[in-house]
């Protein structure tokens, strides 16, 4: 055992014998069972899975910490699904309440950015029904006759899932089409949790697990990365949270293609969910250590201050996360629909690089790939 290893094992001298065989496992690199997972979330206090959580975030990054400059095009917030947590979407039948944007306003938001090192252009909204497949084609086109340099990380596999299918075509075939239309990656929404007795509680209508899965691994066999989510802190319980991981880091293991995991945090603000209370920060800071523990084979854990807050943001930098997205400059309503602190969603640089200095770590700003831009 080298010195380092004997250092980082010196706080659990006293622990719980299976908790210290768990941790034995972090240690020397070998994977975490179903059951070591389950064991963490009810017997693992927070300082002995943070401590454990950082020995790994550091072996792999060290003191980084990435962001990126990006912004958001929410093309619309109808949707043909309704999901109970949802504070953001609005039916066909009332559309007059929710926001349709045209081709014309979504590249005036693009627009809005020449000349700014902005890199990265995030796609996400509600599945609406006359937005289809070609439509979307003209906007990736659209984007990139404009600013080819823009990486454009577009649309949840639950729109995809509709999009493909209402265009009746397979998973490869839609995702061929998107590619050349100059689709880069895609995000990790609409996981929420792949349980099936769960999903059909809080989003009973749209694409299951096994769908979700498919057009991931559909993305990754065409060349592309994308990112993974998981909805947590509602009526799940904690064997849902990890067989969802579970399942993701299977996949993780036949294609590679996942960047980043990203779980996100229930909030209950205005939603058909607001009866069910939302989670404590020590449950929020348990999660994303945990999540570092069991994703062996995820690169990245990122915490999505919109939905976090700020300074809550900066706390999971000790406790596994390496990544706060980015910059986003207001560009995004989706939880501050749902109740989240961040009522105006946007940092500059130099926020975001004094927010990660606060804590001792280190900025370091990359693009969508993880490619670095500037070290700070
Ligand atoms: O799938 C909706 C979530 C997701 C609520 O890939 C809610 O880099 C909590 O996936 N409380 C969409 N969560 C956003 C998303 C995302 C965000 C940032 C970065 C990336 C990335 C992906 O938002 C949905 C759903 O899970 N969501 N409502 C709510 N009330
Ligand atoms: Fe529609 Fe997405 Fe909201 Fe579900 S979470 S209702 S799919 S916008």
């Amino acid at each position: 055992m080298t010195e380092e290893v004997l250092v980082a094992k010196a706080p659990f001298k006293n622990a719980d014998p299976e908790l210290q065989t768990i941790a034995d496992k972090i240690y020397t690199g070998e994977r975490l069972s179903k059951e070591d997972g389950l064991l963490l979330f009810q017997k693992a206090d927070l300082p002995f899975v943070g401590a454990l959580a950082n020995y790994v975030r550091e072996k792999l990054h060290g003191d980084k910490v990435y962001f990126n400059r990006n912004f958001h095009i929410e093309p619309t917030n109808v949707c043909v699904f309704s999901c109970n947590f949802c504070s953001y979407s609005r039916l066909y039948a009332h559309r007059e309440e929710g926001w349709e944007l045209s081709m014309d306003d979504m590249l005036n938001i693009v627009k809005k950015y020449d000349g700014q090192p902005v890199t990265e252009v995030h796609i996400v909204g509600g599945v609406h029904p006359k937005m289809n497949l070609y439509f979307f084609v003209d906007l990736l086109k659209a984007i990139k006759a404009h600013r080819p340099d823009l990486h454009i990380k577009g649309f949840t596999a639950v729109e995809l899932d509709y999009m493909f299918r209402k265009a009746k075509l397979t998973n490869e075939e839609g995702v061929k089409v998107l590619k050349e239309a100059g689709l880069n990656s895609i995000p990790g929404g609409g996981a929420e949790i792949f349980d099936e007795e769960i999903r059909e509680k809080i989003c009973a209508d749209k694409v299951d697990a096994e769908g979700w899965l498919a057009i991931h691994e559909a993305i990754h066999n065409a060349g592309m990365h994308s990112n993974a989510t998981m909805l947590y802190g509602h009526i799940e319980k904690y064997e849902h949270r990890i067989d969802h991981m579970d399942r993701l880091r299977q996949l993780q293991d036949k294609t590679g293609g996942f960047n980043t995991f990203i779980p996100l945090k229930f909030r209950n603000g205005d939603n058909d969910m607001s009866n069910v209370p939302e989670v404590s920060l020590v449950e929020d800071l348990k999660m994303y250590a945990i999540a570092r523990l069991y994703m062996d084979n995820f690169p990245h854990l990122k915490a999505y201050w919109p939905m976090l807050g700020r300074q809550n943001a900066q706390l999971t930098l000790s406790f596994g996360v390496d990544d706060i997205d980015g910059t986003i400059d207001d560009t995004t309503k989706i939880y501050s629909m749902a109740g989240a602190e961040e009522q105006k969603p946007e940092m500059t640089t130099d926020e975001i690089v004094t927010l990660i200095k606060q804590v001792k770590r280190k900025p370091v700003e990359r693009d969508t790939l993880y490619n670095v831009i500037t070290e700070y």
